[in-house]
């Protein structure tokens, strides 16, 4: 898949997907990661992004011309209804729809293309989410200066659902939130460290009982820390 990230900070991402299963991923061709510096679609020779707000108030907001100019160099229109096949544009914004794994699930789409644009805290130019946006996003309940690193996380969240993108298959569908509960805790070596034992059952390779013992601990865990998670989750 293709991502776009816009942003008036391009050099916050200048290292951040040169890791792990990003950089993997990237490398092999999985995903495209691309920055767009709004800031050389403003207009002005003072190349203004942001402006004081209509009716006056705290803070700045960002333009729309820069924003629009940029989505329309990426996409060919401005014009939500008209974008190609598969195309999504995220505004990220405290004033969105909460992420969690089902948006993640309906955005990561190894065909497809996301343009996520990164909103600055104080706001975006309402005529962006008008004829732009297809999809509002939150990454959660507490306020962040800018949609920067909330790009990071979805971009992350994203590419490691694209097929091919883990190197165990099987750990994508394993790990947490893909069944609802949290995963199980985990130990390697030493068998022993300061005292503190590994679980004796994960030494003993019954398979069935290790199973098992990691259910119950997952349960366990989400009850006590994220009961919310429980309604409905499994056996
Ligand atoms: Cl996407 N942006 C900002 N500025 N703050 C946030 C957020 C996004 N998600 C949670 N807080």
């Amino acid at each position: 898949m293709r991502i776009d990230i816009l942003t008036i900070f391009p050099e916050f991402f200048e290292e951040v997907f040169d890791f792990g299963i990003i950089r993997r991923a990237r490398e092999a061709g999985i995903v495209e990661i691309n920055v767009t510096d709004i800031r050389e679609f403003a207009a002005d020779k003072h190349r203004k992004t942001d402006d004081r707000p209509f009716g006056g108030g705290e803070g700045m907001v960002m333009k729309c011309e820069p924003i629009f100019l940029a989505v329309e160099s990426l996409l060919g229109t401005a014009d939500r209804d008209g974008y190609p096949q598969g195309t999504r544009v995220v505004l990220l914004t405290p004033q969105g729809r909460k992420l969690g794994q089902p948006i993640v699930e309906e955005l990561a789409d190894e065909e497809g293309r996301v343009l996520i644009i990164c909103g600055r805290y104080e706001g975006v130019d309402e005529r962006v989410s008008e004829a732009l946006v297809t999809d509002e996003i939150s990454i959660g309940d507490y306020v962040l200066s800018g949609g920067e690193p909330a790009a990071v996380v979805l971009v992350d969240a994203m590419t490691r659902l694209l097929p091919e993108a883990l190197g165990n298959e099987s750990s994508a569908e394993r790990e947490s939130f893909s069944d609802g509960i949290f995963d199980f805790p985990n130990y390697t070596q030493p068998r022993e460290f300061r005292g503190m034992e590994v679980p004796e059952v994960l030494l003993g390779g019954n398979h069935a009982e290790i199973e098992a013992w990691r259910r119950e601990k997952a349960l366990e865990k989400t009850k006590r820390v994220r009961k919310d998670l429980i309604q409905g989750a499994g056996d």
